[in-house]
């Protein structure tokens, strides 16, 4: 209690984030002093720009587009308040079979990496979105002959009704024999 300065957080907003995202006190603490450091203006917010700073989300190839699925929820919003900001994170948390938390469940991990490659939100992913998403995660090392084969045979094996598109049921059954919950998961306190 006492002299606590402005700039640290307040117990109940501590005790509220660690019940929407399973973090402890302090990883969250931490994490906010992590958070302070990454804005560069007054306003306790993160641009989408300042969000690409992260190191853990710069080296990954599918940063950019993390940061992208997170500001296009249709929420229109384009800053990033330390709640929303733990909630982005919390998807990313490795999953803990002692302790449930919906945000980092293999389907919410499914859906974040669905969105991902739905680039233009429809709830569909098309070749061109599957492509375009490839080129980012493999950059100049593979042809855009390859490129496309490899899209076409996804598509050709995830796709059940024929449509040409990936489905959201139908991304979930492709990936049923991968292991989401560790490709997805992202260590940001080591
Ligand atoms: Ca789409
Ligand atoms: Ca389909």
């Amino acid at each position: 209690m006492g002299n606590k300065s402005s700039l640290l957080l307040q117990e109940e907003e501590i005790a509220q984030i660690q019940d929407e995202t399973g973090f402890t006190p302090n990883q969250i603490e931490r994490l906010y002093s992590r958070f302070t450091s990454l804005y560069r203006s007054d306003c306790g917010t993160l641009s989408r720009e300042d969000f690409l700073r992260i190191p853990e989300l710069a080296i990954n190839t599918l940063g950019e587009r993390i940061v992208n699925a997170f500001f296009n929820d249709g929420s229109g919003i384009d800053r990033v308040n330390f709640r929303q900001f733990m909630q982005v994170l919390a998807r990313f948390r490795p999953i803990k079979k002692s302790k449930d938390n919906t945000l980092n469940s293999r389907e919410q991990k499914l859906k974040f990496a669905f969105k991902m490659y739905d680039l233009d939100n429809d709830d569909m992913i098309s070749r061109d979105e599957l492509l375009a998403v490839l080129h980012m995660m493999v950059g100049a090392n593979i042809s855009e002959e390859q490129l496309t084969s490899i899209a076409e045979r996804t598509i050709l094996e995830a796709d059940q009704n024929g449509d040409q598109t990936i489905s959201f049921e139908e991304f979930c059954k492709a990936l049923d024999r991968t292991d989401v919950e560790q490709k997805m998961s992202i260590r940001f306190l080591s």
